[in-house]
């Protein structure tokens, strides 16, 4: 701690004294605690493990006979006794180093400076200044208030969060300064989750698929000691949205504004805890993507190139694909659309359509040519192979990631369109296409960028340092194609030494029962709907987790959720945290007692390291489903562990008995500690009331999961653990079933329920006399066209796609009939696919 500890102590001694003289009798109290800490600091100031490491002197023998070993217990157990002081339990943890320092404080000039031998005090004394309650109350002290002015001060204060401070936190609170900037020590980690689209509610698949997925990475990565920054927002531009506009009768805007706020209160409610949660439509958003866009533009990456497209005179638009619906040219199917033939499954250019309607007004639309600008990705197809050989093999890439961005590659790439003629997007600030906006593909990533500048000025010391910066990007696996290869190569294109992916982290689909979420028909649990279940969050947070589809599709099930509740969090995790937690209460009167550890011990102690290792391993790798089985391993060794040592029987036993009943709930409660901390991605608030449960100390998050994963045990003996409660409830059948009913297709989403922000605008409604059921199908369809058309520009196997466009004309034929149409005829034999 310093050179001459000894002459340091007796400086403080006499210092101490001189303020004695001056002060109330009783403040003796105080100097005897500081004195034998500064004792124990000097004399016994490593933190003892006794169980875990070689034997070592008691510190201090209690008259209970209880021996205790760290400075903090010590002074803790003085405080207790001396109840006079009130204030140890806010900030027990801190005390020893805090009362020192507030005495240094008070007998020193502040900030304190030492020279000479004592130099060595300084580097101690800024630490713990660093501490913001310990510096404020010294300055309580220094404002003249004295002691008492200290006691009152840190008895007002809340208990101490931990070093990350950060877990309880709704969105959007940390403090920029801290956490916004990069570190020269640590690995920096940017962590981005797709963007989701506005105009929607996010499903429980869209929640795993990013939010979830990257919050538990990001509460993992700052568990670990990284330097970490997770940013998400809202994706705000493009026809989704206009589309969306009119059908609610609202303009662009106030839908971005009302979706928004619906999407950051499902992620609040979901404990996601982004430092960032921004939006695409802002100033930056204009400026980065504008500046990318010259960039390209400066370095020969843009073609200039005709099309030709529909234009609707009546509504006075070019008509986006999806928007026109004609002839198919090839199979006469008369519902074909822009983009595609339903029927026959060809892709289709949308001026070919015979007889082609606007789908919005059913007027004819014409043919217009419209100049447009074309990322060339041929030209840069050489440097984003060199890139992305470099990328997938040093950095965490999922299978499907790779073997997307294979299959795109494979083909060979083509120019793409980057522009469009819409309003409501970016706009293009080349004088020749100042009526268009850019593309949403392009523009949505540079929302990562964007959403990063309007958190922190520094915002380019992560986009701009690829060396000292390693990107994740969480997306589900339609998403793929866009981040490993259209937005790499819009920004090597730009060529200003920006970020790029380095871990691209892709998940399967996850279905909801034996069938698909589909809003339009009610099908499936949606964000906002999960707090009406009376489900706490981080059940669902587990259950999602626990059936992350990694690495292949898998389902959201009503019946598996409540089995795995029942029997994973209630009977295995929450039983052996509670049991553990309890025998402290029933047989040892809350305090930890002491542990004489014998080979079963250790056996198990190893087992669970062993668990510990495994688990770190496979969040490193993004693994987050595989990991969380580890955690519940351990908590299933330690019920078994308990089974077998039955402490309920030896606490009645002799001597003997009653140690080894004191050993196995030391061992368990400590390992009930450290599933606490490995609990924290995963489920935040459980993970927050174990630990107020066992009392245990911050220090412990921060330490179980920095390093290769040694298990140190952080409960010492004679450490008081606070009141256990249980932790999860049991899920009823009855109430499974009619959880079951309740989302099982019934209930449509009803976009009036939203509120929508004030000053709300009348456009346009079309189709109000449409009657319900078709206005559901016509959205089915359009989802499913959506998803066939994703299909395709994967190049997903034929297979896949033959079953989904059967599946879209079966909802067709539905929408047909439930618009009084005759469905159409059964699709022509013979007819081959392309
Ligand atoms: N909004 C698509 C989606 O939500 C799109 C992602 C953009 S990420 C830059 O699936
Ligand atoms: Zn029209």
């Amino acid at each position: 701690m310093c050179a001459k500890p000894v002459e340091l102590v007796r400086q403080f001694v006499y210092l101490l004294l001189c303020e004695f003289i001056w002060h109330y009798l009783t403040k003796l109290v105080i100097l005897f605690v500081c004195f034998f800490c500064l004792f124990v600091l000097v004399f016994f100031s490593e933190r003892v493990v006794p169980f875990l490491s070689r034997p070592t002197l008691p510190a201090l023998l209690l008259p209970t006979g209880l021996h205790l070993f760290s400075s903090n217990a010590i002074c803790r157990s003085l405080c207790l006794n001396c109840l006079y002081i009130g204030l140890y339990d806010p900030f027990c943890d801190l005390l020893p180093s805090f009362l020192i320092f507030s005495l240094l404080s008070l007998l020193f000039h502040f900030p304190v400076s030492f020279t000479g031998e004592h130099k060595s005090v300084n580097g101690w004394f800024d630490r713990v200044a660093s501490i913001h309650s310990c510096l404020s109350a010294a300055q309580k002290v220094l404002q003249g208030k004295g002691l008492q002015g200290m006691k009152s001060y840190m008895q007002r204060q809340p208990a101490p969060q931990s070093s990350q401070g950060r877990n309880t936190q709704p969105c959007n609170c940390n403090p920029i300064e801290v956490s916004a900037r990069l570190s020269e020590g640590k690995r920096n980690i940017l962590v981005t989750s797709a963007l989701p689209y506005v105009n929607n509610v996010p499903h429980l698949g869209n929640i795993i698929g990013c939010v979830l997925s990257a919050d538990v990475f990001s509460r993992y990565g700052r568990l670990r000691g990284w330097n970490l920054l997770f940013v998400c927002g809202t994706d705000e531009y493009g026809t989704a949205t206009e589309n969306k506009a009119r059908e609610e009768g609202l303009t662009p805007q106030l839908i971005c504004d009302k979706y928004h706020a619906v999407h950051s209160s499902i992620y609040k409610w979901f404990q996601i805890d982004f430092d960032f949660f921004g939006r695409t439509t802002t100033e930056k958003q204009t400026e980065i993507a504008q500046d990318i866009f010259w960039r390209l533009h400066k370095n020969g990456f843009l073609v200039e190139d005709t099309v030709e497209q529909l234009r609707c005179e009546q509504c006075q638009r070019f008509l986006a694909d999806r928007f026109v619906e004609g002839i198919c040219p090839h199979c006469k199917y008369p519902e074909a659309r822009g983009d595609q033939c339903d029927k026959c499954g060809r892709l289709i250019n949308a001026v070919e359509l015979r007889e082609p309607q606007c789908k919005v007004c059913r007027q004819t639309p014409v043919i217009r040519s419209s100049k447009h600008l074309f990322l060339d990705l041929p030209k840069l197809e050489t440097q984003l192979e060199q890139w992305l050989e470099k990328s997938t093999s040093t950095g965490d890439w999922t299978t499907n990631a790779k073997q997307i961005t294979r299959s795109w590659l494979r083909d060979g790439l083509k120019p793409r369109c980057i522009t469009r003629d819409l309003l409501w997007g970016t706009p293009v600030p080349h004088p020749d296409f100042k009526e268009k906006v850019f593309y949403v593909w392009f523009d949505a990533p540079i929302g990562y960028l964007s959403i990063t500048a309007n958190y922190t000025d520094e915002w380019e010391k992560w986009w701009k340092n690829p060396h000292q910066v390693e990107l994740y990007n969480f997306m589900a696996k339609d998403n793929v194609p866009f981040h490993s290869v259209v937005f790499p190569c819009s920004l090597l294109g730009a060529q200003d030494n920006y970020t790029l992916v380095s871990h691209l982290v892709a998940t399967e689909y996850l279905n909801y029962e034996d069938t698909k979420f589909s809003k339009s028909r009610g099908v499936g649990v949606f964000g906002d709907m999960a707090k009406d279940t009376g489900i706490p969050a981080d059940v669902w947070r587990f259950y999602l987790l626990y059936v992350r589809p990694e690495g292949q599709d898998s389902a959201f099930s009503w019946a598996d959720m409540a089995l795995k509740n029942n029997s994973e969090l209630l009977n295995n995790l929450g039983n052996f945290i509670n049991r553990a937690g309890m025998f402290v209460t029933k047989f040892f009167e809350g305090c930890v007692p002491v542990m004489e550890l014998q080979q079963e011990d250790k056996k198990l102690l190893a087992l669970v390291g062993w668990e510990l290792q495994q688990y770190i391993q496979l969040m490193d790798k993004v693994k987050i489903r595989d990991a969380l089985k580890h955690i519940l391993n351990i908590s299933r060794h330690g019920n078994q562990y308990i089974q077998v040592n039955e402490p309920w029987k030896n606490i009645k036993g002799g001597d003997t008995e009653r140690q080894r009943a004191g050993t196995v709930t030391g061992v368990s409660v400590n390992i009930a500690c450290l599933l606490s901390v490995m609990l924290m991605p995963y489920m935040p608030e459980v993970s927050q009331t174990i630990r107020n449960q066992l009392n245990a100390p911050q220090s412990c998050v921060s330490t179980m999961l920095q390093g290769n994963g040694t298990f140190v045990c952080s409960l010492c003996a004679g450490h008081r653990i606070g009141t256990v409660s249980p932790l999860f409830q049991k899920l009823e059948a009855d109430q499974i079933e009619a959880l079951k009913k309740r989302f099982g297709g019934q209930q449509v989403f009803d976009p009036a329920a939203v509120p929508a922000p004030a000053a709300a605008v009348e456009v346009v409604t079309v189709n109000g006399v449409d009657p319900e059921k078709a206005k559901q199908l016509t959205q089915a369809v359009a989802e499913q066209g959506d998803k066939v058309r994703a299909l395709k520009a994967q190049n997903a196997e034929k297979a896949v796609i033959t079953a989904e466009v059967a599946k879209l004309l079966d909802l067709k034929k539905q929408l047909a009939l439930a618009e009084g149409k005759s469905p159409e005829p059964a699709p022509q034999k013979g007819k081959k696919k392309k």
